[in-house]
């Protein structure tokens, strides 16, 4: 069983009686009712509220049925991995299953393509297989969608929808072997425990069938050296390395390997780009044609400082921050300290693999008192890079402009 570090708050959380935020409910249940602490983030309509859910440190809620938890941004300056307890949380339907037992869970795998349908324990996925070890980042296809203008609908997350976590799990493509494809085969489906209650669709995903065959998509079942936390999927989650968050699939219990496209609502018409190059439309327009979302793209962010902070003229400091993608790595990280008029390069530092965020460092020395803007903008492998201006589609997917921090520099104090 995944038993959360606090029975009762877990019973109360995610059990029948609904899905409320854990410190709200604690105080209902000793009659008193505390303010929630909020805090408020650099966009129009920008108050949150910060709440505790299970296994979790306070993180920014973007609702509580179901829980959509956005990690604090000052995090991604604290360690290139982030830690269990502050990772992102998002779901799409509020059927969460009340508890789920790690030892009797079973994922089925079968499918019109499938020759030898079987089922799979988590004995068996732990024990039968070779596991293996990967860093990747899982970042939601809305990260930053709260940035866009004019504004879009969907979650107002700005851009802590990321988070990146060593996995460790069996590549999918041993696990299909054994269910011996069909040369019918074209793709593979993924759905959880989790379900559709109050209408709508539960979430099924897929998954080309080279693509879930290329060793790399992963079925984990530990997370920065532990079990996953039960909110990022309990106790095994599909990991699709470079790719969108969507496809991660949570509390994996179905596998199916067919002979179609699958064109279930979270693939059509959801989690859909605009079929250009740009995955772009003028602002308030809409696509001519969509075809499903895929791999990140390339993006960069300043850790070390926040819009707002202000730092000491005259006096040197080194900037840190954070850069990747899809998985071609990244090459170069440029930053600039005037609004982008003049841009030098950046240091990069220790990689965890392709997958991982990659950091950065670079020399800050605000000579004089004023306003400084400081931009830093990535190239992965491929020489692809961020757009100095915002592109725009209408769902709010796949935001990589280069991001602007805008720091205060005071004049020193003078020892008295
Ligand atoms: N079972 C299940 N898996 C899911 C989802 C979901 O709603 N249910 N949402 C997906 C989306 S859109 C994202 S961005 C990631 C988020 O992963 P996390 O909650 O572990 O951060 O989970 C994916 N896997
Ligand atoms: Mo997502």
């Amino acid at each position: 069983m995944k038993p959360p570090p606090d029975p009762e708050r877990r019973r109360l959380i995610i059990g029948g009686s609904g899905l409320l935020a854990g410190g709200a409910l604690a105080a209902l249940a000793h009659g008193a009712r505390a303010e929630p602490a909020t805090l408020e983030l650099p966009v129009a309509n920008g108050e949150r509220i910060v709440e505790r859910f299970p296994e979790k440190r306070p993180l920014i809620v973007l609702s509580t049925r179901p829980p959509q938890l956005e990690t604090p941004f000052a995090v991604f300056n604290d360690g290139l991995l982030t830690p269990n307890d502050a990772f992102f949380v998002r779901y799409h339907n509020d059927g969460l299953p009340p508890s789920i037992d790690g030892d009797r869970h079973v994922i089925r795998i079968g499918g019109n393509a499938a020759g030898r349908p079987f089922e799979l324990s988590m004995a068996e996925l732990q024990g039968g297989f070779e596991p293996v070890e990967l860093v990747a980042v899982n970042q939601c296809s809305g990260n930053g969608r709260a940035l866009f203008s004019p504004r879009v609908t969907g979650g107002q997350l700005t851009n802590g929808a990321m988070g990146n976590a060593r996995w460790l799990g069996v590549p999918l493509k041993q696990v299909l072997a054994r269910a011996a494809p069909k040369a019918t085969a074209r793709q593979v489906t993924f759905r959880g425990l989790d379900v559709a209650l109050m209408g709508g669709a539960d979430l099924v995903k897929a998954l080309d069938i080279g693509h879930a065959m290329d060793g790399e998509v992963m079925i984990a079942y530990r997370m920065n050296g532990a079990e996953l936390p039960y909110l990022n999927g309990f106790p095994v989650r599909l990991v699709v390395p470079g790719w969108y968050g969507t496809y991660w699939v949570k509390h994996l219990s179905d596998v199916e390997i067919i002979d179609h496209e699958f064109e279930g609502f979270w693939m059509k018409p959801a989690y859909r780009i605009p079929d250009n190059d740009c995955a772009c439309v003028a602002p308030g327009t809409v696509p001519a044609a969509t075809r499903p979302i895929g791999r990140f793209d390339v993006r960069s962010f300043i850790t070390s400082l926040a819009t707002g902070q202000t730092v000491t003229a005259g006096r040197r400091l080194t900037v840190r921050g954070i850069a990747f993608d899809g998985g071609r790595g990244i090459r170069d990280v440029a930053c600039s300290t005037d609004g982008g008029r003049s841009w030098r390069p950046a240091t990069l530092g220790e990689g965890l693999g392709p997958y991982s965020f990659r950091e950065f460092t670079f020399p800050f020395r605000p000579d004089r008192p004023g306003v400084y803007d400081l931009r830093v903008r990535a190239w992965n492998r491929a020489g692809q890079t961020q757009p100095l201006e915002p592109l725009w589609n209408p769902a709010g997917y796949m935001r990589n402009v280069v991001e602007r921090v805008v720091v205060a520099a005071e004049p020193p104090r003078l020892p008295l």
